[in-house]
């Protein structure tokens, strides 16, 4: 005990004379918050060397922890990352100590070794392993919803808003591996839908890629994608499952982008269910059926194309939130509102343009800024989403599209690395080297 005081003593006199006060912290016990904060522990992370007495250097520091009853839960000696020689080592450990003698133990242990750095614990945020994780992947983002928003064309029409509450109450309830859920839409409903899907497939043969046309023939063909009634999830889900191996489930609305993304890394899209308002079927700022049936399942349907959205959602699980926020970006500007030149002329891939004949003419004409994509750039582009896009970005080809994301996904960095195993549905963690 006595060694300990000397310890925090010497700590004590070398802050003031540094000018800082922090370290006095044993004498300012007048909060009740500061109290309860002594009670805390952390795990601290520290790597040290020695200089040329590593033996004797590294029993001192042994003392040094007992002396602080810091709980030792790892140590290792390692070649020193620090130095040429790999004779030259230098040493780790975890510990657990009461928060306010951090300090007085760094100080103690700079005293007899000569490099000792704190190594910052990341914190990996939760992220699904299995297939039945995704039931945990139902965060909303409430915007634009015709209960909440005022501007919402739905906002005062209750018949509406109560249709959208029984749709996304079926959301609410599936569980992964459920029978996805049948909607009876009504007269009005398929009437809305009749107007975007005529509209828009007049305008598809001109205006959008390749890609998306060879599989909106097939979906016309095999799936039932008529203007008359509204595809079920369930048809569809089977039909790209047979394709590509992507599956849907229910969604409740618009979702966070990490769980979103998450879902992708299953080969799982997360789909509403309900329909825009019947005042406003040439836009919407939200996600619904028309979106997801003519925007994203048709481009689910290639095979390129599925294999690069699982590859996003794989590169997203258990990111920063700052690499979130640039996937999410990234997404935007391409998933959803990409486009791209096809021999000499520029067609849209993106969803949100493919199923908005209002954005999609909009996007394809003199109007809007066009700037080449660039992964990099497009990363940190703010955008909106009330509203037609003042920008957007090019690819030289549909390919090369995918190439590049896939370069930028890769770039990512991760502690850790994850590998999908189809047979069981779920996702191996590997620890990095
Ligand atoms: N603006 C799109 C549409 O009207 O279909 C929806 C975009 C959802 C992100
Ligand atoms: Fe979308």
């Amino acid at each position: 005990q006595g060694r300990r005081q000397s310890l925090i003593e010497d700590a004590r006199k070398e802050k003031e004379m540094l000018g800082s006060s922090s370290v006095g912290t044993l004498e300012n016990q007048d909060s009740l918050v500061f109290e309860e904060d002594q009670e805390r522990k952390t795990t601290l992370n520290l790597v040290f060397t020695f200089g040329k007495d590593t033996k004797t250097g590294f029993s001192r520091t042994v003392k040094i922890f007992e002396t602080f009853a810091a709980q030792i839960q790892h140590i290792e000696s390692r070649p020193a990352r620090s130095s040429k020689s790999t004779d030259d080592l230098e040493f780790f450990v975890k510990c657990e100590i009461h928060n306010s003698d951090i300090s007085a133990l760094l100080n103690a242990l700079k005293k007899v070794a000569d490099e000792v750095s704190t190594v910052k614990e990341e914190k990996v945020p939760w992220f699904p392993k299995k297939i039945r994780d995704l039931d945990k992947c139902h965060h909303l983002i409430s915007k634009y919803e015709p209960d909440l928003d005022q501007g919402h064309p739905g906002y005062t029409d209750l018949e509406y808003r109560k249709r959208r509450n029984i749709i996304t109450e079926l959301a609410f309830n599936y569980k992964q591996g459920d029978p996805l859920p049948r909607v009876e839409y009504t007269a009005q409903e398929t009437a809305t839908w009749r107007e975007v899907y005529r509209k828009l497939s007049s305008l598809y043969p001109n205006h959008a890629c390749k890609q998306y046309l060879d599989a909106f023939q097939q979906l016309e063909k095999y799936c039932g994608y008529r203007e008359d009634s509204i595809p079920q999830l369930k048809d569809v889900s089977q039909f790209l499952k047979e394709r590509t191996g992507f599956q849907l489930r229910p969604a409740a609305g618009l979702l966070t982008a990490r769980d979103f993304l998450a879902s992708l890394a299953f080969r799982v899209f997360q789909s509403t269910q309900y329909i825009r308002h019947h005042s406003s079927p040439m836009h919407s700022p939200e996600p619904d059926c028309c979106h997801e049936l003519l925007g994203h399942f048709p481009m689910l349907a290639d095979k390129e194309f599925a294999q690069f959205s699982q590859e996003i959602g794989l590169a997203s699980l258990g990111a920063s939130d700052a690499d979130i926020e640039k996937l999410a970006t990234l997404y935007w500007f391409t998933i959803e509102f990409g486009l791209c030149k096809q021999n000499g002329s520029i067609k849209a891939y993106g969803a949100g343009l493919l199923s908005s004949y209002g954005e999609l003419m909009y996007a394809l004409s003199n109007n809007p800024e066009y700037r080449p994509f660039d992964p990099e750039m497009t990363a940190v582009q703010p955008y909106q989403d009330q509203t037609f896009q003042p920008i957007y970005f090019v690819s030289e080809n549909f390919d090369a599209a995918i190439s590049q994301l896939r370069q930028y996904t890769l770039k990512i960095k991760r502690p850790f690395s994850v590998h999908y195993d189809p047979f069981t549905c779920s996702i191996e963690v590997l620890d990095s080297p």
